[in-house]
């Protein structure tokens, strides 16, 4: 199968997007055929300072390949590099409505958060993201829930243009999994864990340091009680245990079975040093890769390559259909 995914690069990258995106990817990439990117031109929708921008998707590239994405397996590569998203949105732009981008919920969320830079971009930015999955013909898009329905908008658009056209695109698939599709904020368990939430103790970083880690576990929100269970009346207990699993490979019963009795600062503790045991090794690996510069710009090249190649051809059959002059 085909596999297609991004990730933008604000903020850092959060045990959120290691366990709703990352983790899945890996286990994806052995036996399909995967593509992942940077969505960096996702990210201009919002303010971005230009050097802290070009050295976040270098460090987010570095944090890809320490994860354990693999360019031999997976084709990894940074979306401004291959132009053909740019011009596949412009197209796709024409068959979307405005009342289907209005009744996206991010963009009801992020205009409320960035009141005084409520741009084009962030509105149209569903049709970019349907580019993005339509031009490498997708089976399957694994992401977080956040995104569903954004990917709801990319099969209608798939379907107007394969009914208006005739058979172009493949209609993808959302893969979400079932556990930690939705890892909330350390500070507010009702809210997800946010890449660009400015409250530092809401979120843990993967390139964060063990002492750094325990801290903000030590301050996570919890609730009243005192037991250690998963439940909907639970939900800061029930994201650390949702954590917890995800970097021991417990099942969400048997860490209930290991905590029972114990008190919460135990269980916060247990969870901090299992997510910083998990992370030492990606983060030794990152600092191997962010300490090879070129090597690191010779693979994204090598990525954005191979991307081209997939994404002209979609792009020259979408050309002919709509009816452009093609040499
Ligand atoms: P931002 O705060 O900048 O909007 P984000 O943290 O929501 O960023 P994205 O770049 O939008 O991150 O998402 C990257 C991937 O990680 C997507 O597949 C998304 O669904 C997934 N993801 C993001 N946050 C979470 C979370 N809290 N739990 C599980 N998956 C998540
Ligand atoms: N919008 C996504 C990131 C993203 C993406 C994509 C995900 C951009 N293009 C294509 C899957 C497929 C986000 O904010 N999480």
């Amino acid at each position: 199968m085909r596999i297609y995914s991004a990730i933008q690069p604000t903020g850092c990258i959060t045990i959120g997007n290691y366990i709703g995106a990352i983790k899945n990817w890996l286990a994806l990439q052995d036996d399909n055929e995967c593509i992942f990117s940077i969505a960096n031109q996702h990210a201009l929708t919002v303010r971005q300072d230009p050097q802290e921008f070009r050295a976040r998707t270098l460090s987010f590239f570095a944090q890809f390949l320490a994860c354990g994405l693999d360019p031999e397996k997976s084709v990894l590569y940074v979306q401004s590099h291959v132009h053909q998203h740019s011009e596949l949105q412009w197209i796709l732009s024409c068959m979307t409505y405005i009342g289907e981008l209005d009744r996206m919920t991010q963009f009801k969320d992020k205009s409320r958060k960035n009141e005084d830079n409520i741009n084009a971009g962030l509105f149209t930015y569903p049709v970019l993201m349907a580019a993005d999955i339509l031009l490498y013909k997708a089976d399957m898009v694994p992401v977080g829930k956040d995104q569903k329905q954004h990917l709801e908008l990319a099969r209608d658009i798939a379907v107007r243009f394969n009914n208006r056209y005739g058979e172009t695109f493949v209609v993808p698939e959302p893969y979400i999994a079932k556990q930690g599709a939705k890892i909330t904020s350390l500070q507010n368990p009702l809210e997800k864990m946010s890449k660009s939430d400015k409250d530092q103790n809401a979120t843990v970083s993967i390139i964060d340091p063990p002492d750094v880690i325990m801290r903000k576990f030590k301050r996570a929100v919890t609730d009243s009680d005192n037991r250690i269970v998963f439940s909907e009346d639970k939900p800061g207990i029930s994201n650390l245990l949702s954590i917890y699993s995800a970097f021991t490979g417990e099942t969400i019963e048997e860490a209930e079975k290991t905590f029972e009795g114990k008190g919460y600062g135990d269980f916060k503790l247990a969870v901090g040093s299992a997510v910083a045991d998990a992370l030492l090794p990606v983060q030794k690996k990152y600092e191997e890769y962010l300490s090879d510069k070129a090597e690191l710009e010779r693979i994204m090249k090598a990525g954005a390559e191979k991307a081209s190649y997939l994404a002209e051809r979609t792009l020259q059959k979408v050309k002919k259909k709509v009816g452009f002059i093609v040499s």
